[in-house]
């Protein structure tokens, strides 16, 4: 199969000036946090989104891509939400925000390769948005530390594509380390990379991707983000992060009785599993970390509704065959469940996760294992 800078030869006739490499992400544990100022703790994976690319010096911009729709062409000039085909709004909207914000540059061609699966929640938007203003910023001159990339790369979703994302996939895009966990802070933006070395602890990372088609995403998203913050302003603070375990009691009686009392109640609670992770990293017992994603996962399936049927599926197979825990990660309404296995376990795991998909009558969910990865950084 040929290699970014060979698609880009016969897209575009010429060699490309550079390729960058943005990778997918799972977050281990702190889901609906990131909008809510609170903690999350994601790590990069092996599969990741190339982009191969060179200037032009007449404005225009030219997209393609084996994976995504296209090609599609734009010109910098009159740029604006809503004004490219829905195929080219991230890699418009990284142009745009960079713009925006008074970065110079100019025309490109970009040729989009992937290994990430698409579609199934492993934050390829934010991927391709990073990789894109990397390339931009590159190729042009001047770049910015990798915290900056992330920060550019959720405001092109949030406010030229339109999707209310928080900064935790740009931050697991841009920060993430080999072996390692990223443990971010999404109030002060700070980041601590944290021990994650499944294999010395005879572990594995069990994906399961469940091809669940992925529903009422953006509308159901959109919907949990603003309860959240009508339940911070009914308890008079900025972001839900400021209310603790402690205050939780108190704080749920102040709020109207029903749903956004038991989405406060996850956002509360998955702070504190994240900081008892955490803990649990530093101190090498990874194990004990196993529990506290089925916890999560039964607080994003009761409090926070965004589990499917297929996620349960996958959550209970995997524990029933022994993973020491699982949870559906990412934003959720479908998408993925990553388990926590002992090594020798992941056979059986994957096998009972599959037997109990045909058994529903689910289509066959894609299973792999993941080891922490690195970041987004420039190939060549
Ligand atoms: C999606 C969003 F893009 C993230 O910002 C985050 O809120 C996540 O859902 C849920 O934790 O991936």
């Amino acid at each position: 199969m040929n290699g970014p800078a060979a698609q880009f030869r016969q897209a575009f006739g010429r060699s490309p000036q550079g390729v960058w490499a943005a990778p997918g992400r799972i977050n281990l544990i702190g889901e609906h946090t990131d909008y809510n100022g609170g903690f999350a703790l994601p790590i990069a994976l092996p599969h990741s989104l190339t982009v191969a690319a060179a200037r032009r010096d007449d404005g225009k911009v030219r997209l393609h891509s084996r994976q995504f729709p296209g090609p599609h062409e734009f010109f910098l000039d009159g740029l604006a939400p809503g004004s490219v085909p829905e195929g080219a709004a991230y890699q418009a909207g990284a142009l745009w925000v960079l713009l925006e914000e008074g970065h110079r540059v100019g025309g490109l061609d970009l040729l989009v390769d992937s290994t990430i699966p698409a579609g199934s929640g492993l934050s390829t938007s934010a991927a391709l948005c990073c990789a894109t203003v990397l390339a931009a910023t590159g190729l042009y001159g001047h770049e910015p530390a990798p915290e900056e990339v992330a920060r550019l790369a959720q405001r092109a979703e949030n406010d030229f594509v339109g999707v209310p994302c928080g900064i935790m996939d740009q931050s697991a895009v841009m920060l993430a380390e080999q072996g390692r966990a990223l443990f971010l802070d999404c109030r002060s933006l700070t980041t601590v990379s944290e021990p994650f070395d499944l294999a010395e602890q005879g572990m594995s990372l069990l994906v399961v991707d469940t091809r669940a088609p992925r529903r009422l995403v953006e509308g159901a998203y959109a919907d949990r983000r603003s309860s959240c913050e009508r339940a911070a302003r009914v308890l008079e603070v900025s972001a839900l992060r400021e209310v603790t375990g402690p205050e939780l009691d108190r704080a749920l009686q102040r709020l109207p009785e029903g749903s956004v009392r038991a989405r406060v109640r996850h956002v509360v609670t998955e702070n504190e599993r994240v900081l008892r992770a955490v803990e649990l990293l530093r101190a090498g017992r990874l194990r004990e970390v196993g529990p506290l994603l089925t916890a999560s996962h039964v607080s994003l399936r009761e409090d926070y509704e965004v589990s499917v049927a297929e996620v349960d599926t996958a959550v209970e197979a995997a524990l029933s065959a022994g993973a020491l825990g699982a949870r559906i990660t990412g934003g959720g309404f479908g998408g993925c469940v990553i388990a926590l296995v002992d090594s020798e376990q992941v056979q059986v795991c994957t096998e009972a996760v599959r037997a109990a998909f045909a058994e529903r009558g689910f289509g066959a969910p894609e299973v792999f294992t993941a080891l922490p990865s690195a970041g987004a950084r420039r190939l060549s």
